[in-house]
């Protein structure tokens, strides 16, 4: 058996098959070795007369996972994909991709230029490329719908999805499937010399198919996929170029894609979305080198909203959950809540009935803190009150196991002082879930002073199990989210008394894309809680105006959407209507404190609340309360709705560069005080 190594492709020869065989961690990508190792193999392996068939396979974790992401950013490096791709479709020898894992993006055009293609039945395909701020850019968007039609073609190139290979069986996609459990390489060399032996092995070319016509109103499909991008570009681009496959050659069809796919790689959105990609690798990365404990008991402490999220999630990710509340009917509604949470995953298909029942057969309740005695790790998630939680954790000390780790689920209060009152501090850390638990994907795993690398360790490891963004935080006045969504909503309410109007604010960012108008959020949440929070710290006398909007509407009794009004006023089916009485409220705020009424830009608007962001990013980043400064935008990603095709504050701020930055905060600083805009270490900007 003949095998030459070509930069982590070996070629092997086995009887009268030529095996291009991937081996290039973590996931095959197509990196400039590996399309050089394919050429090879098929120029090779053409050019024999003893070859009738050549196999693309991968080794370790799956099929090829896609174009290298490590390579963007440089200049390209022949050969090219595209060529590369158009060099197996025309290989006159039949070419036999073996997918396994996930086959995505440039690994799944390879394998639909290949003239068979085999999987395991756990085998995922799709073309992710709209994720990463791009379209496909090696023949996807037009072999894809040759094989699956131009439907859905169109659905799953637009929406990046990976789809299981035998939700696809119907399409023609897959020549053969194999049991999960099959030895892919074995079934493979199998089925294809049984190819050989009765004659049936042919050279057939996806890109000789002509796409069959179809019926899609393109105009309306394309303004559904718009509204649907909520401002991201590729996804709109993609069923433009898929359009023209219906139109054109394949050549020319692949012409297009090409002229697309380059100039969308160099936009600012697929730089802020290939950055996100990599930041959210990178915050699961920590100084942390002590292997985790293994955690499958959890106590939770506190049904409310919080903790029935907190279990909520600990459930669908297979854990065991002890739910500790006061009396039977707090647990009672508790239960409710997890059953509802559940219940909404299987209506979603989620999750089937018997996954649901599953779920539920593994939550205990209790009201007696002894039956925690087995919990590997507990979490607290009871009310905002430091002496509530302090006589929780002196309760937690003596019923749990000494390795027992404790996690309180605090959004500000000093986790220091809360680990003050358990024998063994070092056991003590924060795991701050962001509200509703079981959805949001954020989690700030808090080191307080005396937190061991041990129990941080093993909650980072825990988050991954949750599917969590995990990311490590120092203790600080609302960590690292909440106190920077503190000094955003400072600059959104200085903004309201100057004389911008509710709606305008909350129009001038959400048409900058983020998720929610920050008013409307206020309103959702209860602008009572982070009023009641502010109450409890002293008042900031060098900014007069700080919180008062939100002060006023608490003292008017407008606490948000749980009393029919607040920034806005809400109808019985909850609709959302602006309000006079609440902007006229504010107005007489701000005469009271004599601050001069004016209009706003929406530019000003979005401006001076990015740089508020950008300013507290900053200044957590210099005071060491996040590890690497893109964790800043790993956060505001994954916990408070900042548009992903923006990058995140610090992306922002690089994109205006250090010195536009500088400029403006200085202009900032001169207009207010230092207090408010302090002097921020910039240099960051320029790494
Ligand atoms: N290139 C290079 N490295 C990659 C990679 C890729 N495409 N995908 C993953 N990695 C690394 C990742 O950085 C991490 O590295 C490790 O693999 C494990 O990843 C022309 C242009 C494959 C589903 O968009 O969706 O093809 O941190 O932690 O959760 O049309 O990675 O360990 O050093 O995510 O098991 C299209 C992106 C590219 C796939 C595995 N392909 N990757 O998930 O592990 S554009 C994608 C993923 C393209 C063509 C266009 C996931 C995964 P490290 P991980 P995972």
């Amino acid at each position: 058996m003949a095998n030459s190594e070509i930069n982590s492709v070996n070629l092997i020869e086995k009887n009268s098959l030529g095996i291009i065989e991937i081996d290039y961690a973590p996931v095959n990508a197509l990196s400039q070795g590996v399309r050089q190792g394919i050429v090879d193999g098929i120029e090779k392996f053409e050019a024999s007369g003893e070859i009738k068939a050549i196999i693309i396979r991968c080794k370790s974790r799956t099929f090829i996972a896609g174009a290298d992401i490590k390579e963007f950013g440089k200049p390209p490096t022949e050969p090219f994909l595209p060529d590369v791709v158009n060099r197996i479709e025309n290989c006159n020898t039949p070419v036999i991709a073996s997918l396994f894992g996930t086959s995505l993006g440039g690994g799944f055009e390879v394998a639909l230029a290949c003239h068979y293609r085999v999987a395991l039945e756990s085998a995922k395909v799709g073309l992710p490329e709209v994720n990463l701020g791009l379209i496909p850019g090696a023949g996807g968007t037009q072999r894809l719908p040759r094989v699956v039609g131009v439907g859905k073609a169109l659905e799953m190139v637009t929406n990046g999805k990976h789809y299981r290979v035998n939700e696809l069986s119907s399409t023609g996609l897959i020549d053969k499937l194999f049991p999960v459990d099959a030895d892919l390489d074995e079934a493979t060399e199998s089925y294809v010399e049984e190819l050989i032996s009765s004659g049936q092995l042919v050279v057939k070319r996806v890109g000789e198919k002509s796409v069959e016509t179809s019926d899609i109103d393109w105009d309306q499909e394309i303004s559904n996929i718009k509204r649907k991008a909520r401002g991201k570009d590729a996804p709109v681009v993609a069923a433009e170029v898929i359009r023209k496959s219906l139109e054109n050659s394949i050549e020319n069809g692949m012409k297009f894609e090409r002229e697309a796919f380059l100039k969308l790689r160099e936009s600012e959105q697929s730089a802020a979305l290939r950055y996100a990609f990599a930041i959210e690798r990178a915050a699961g990365k920590t100084d942390l080198t002590t292997v985790p404990l293994e955690v499958n008991n959890v106590g939770v402490i506190g049904a409310g909203n919080m903790g029935s999220g907190i279990a909520t999630a600990f459930l669908t990710s297979g854990f065991q959950v002890q739910l500790i509340e006061q009396t039977a009917e707090a647990l009672a509604a508790g239960m409710e809540r997890i059953e509802k949470n559940l219940s909404s995953n299987v209506k979603r298909g989620r999750m089937s009935q018997s996954q649901f029942e599953e779920c539920l057969s593994r939550v205990h309740i209790s009201t007696e803190y002894e039956s925690l005695s087995g919990s590997d790790l507990v979490i607290e998630a009871i009310f905002e009150n430091i002496d509530i939680k302090k006589s929780v954790f002196s309760k937690l000390d003596s019923v749990t196991r000494e390795d027992c780790i404790l996690a309180t689920n605090t959004s500000y209060l000093d986790i220091n002082e809360i680990a003050s009152v358990v024998n063994d501090p070092p056991r003590v850390i924060g795991m701050h879930f962001f509200s509703p638990a079981n959805i949001m994907k954020l989690l700030e795993v808090v080191r307080a002073e005396k937190s061991s690398e041990l129990a941080l360790a093993t909650a980072m490891s825990v988050g991954k199990k949750l599917g969590k963004m995990s990311v490590l935080v120092g203790v600080c006045f609302g960590f690292a989210g909440n106190r920077m969504y503190t000094r955003y909503g400072r600059e959104i309410q200085q903004m309201l008394l100057e004389g911008a109007s509710i709606e305008q604010i909350d129009k001038a960012m959400t048409n900058w894309g983020m998720a929610m108008g920050p008013l409307a959020v206020q309103d959702l949440s209860g602008i009572d809680i982070g009023h009641n929070a502010r109450s409890a710290q002293p008042f900031p006398e060098h900014d007069p105006g700080y919180f008062r909007a939100a002060a006023t509407m608490v003292e008017n009794g407008r606490l948000g959407r749980k009393t029919g009004m607040g920034f806005y006023r809400y109808d019985e089916e909850g609709k959302k209507y602006a309000d006079e009485a609440a902007e006229s409220l504010i107005r007489t705020k701000a005469t009271e404190l004599g601050i001069q009424l004016r209009t706003f830009e929406d530019e000003e608007i979005v401006d001076r609340a990015i740089l508020a962001l950008i300013s507290e990013g900053l200044a957590l980043f210099k005071e060491g309360i996040v590890q690497r400064i893109s964790d800043i935008d790993v956060i505001w990603l994954h916990g408070y709705g900042f548009p992903r095709h923006k990058g995140g504050p610090i992306f922002q701020a690089k994109q205006m560069g250090k010195l536009l930055v500088e400029q403006k905060l200085d202009a900032l600083r001169d207009k207010e005080s230092a207090r408010i805009w302090p002097q921020v270490e910039l240099s960051i900007l320029n790494s």
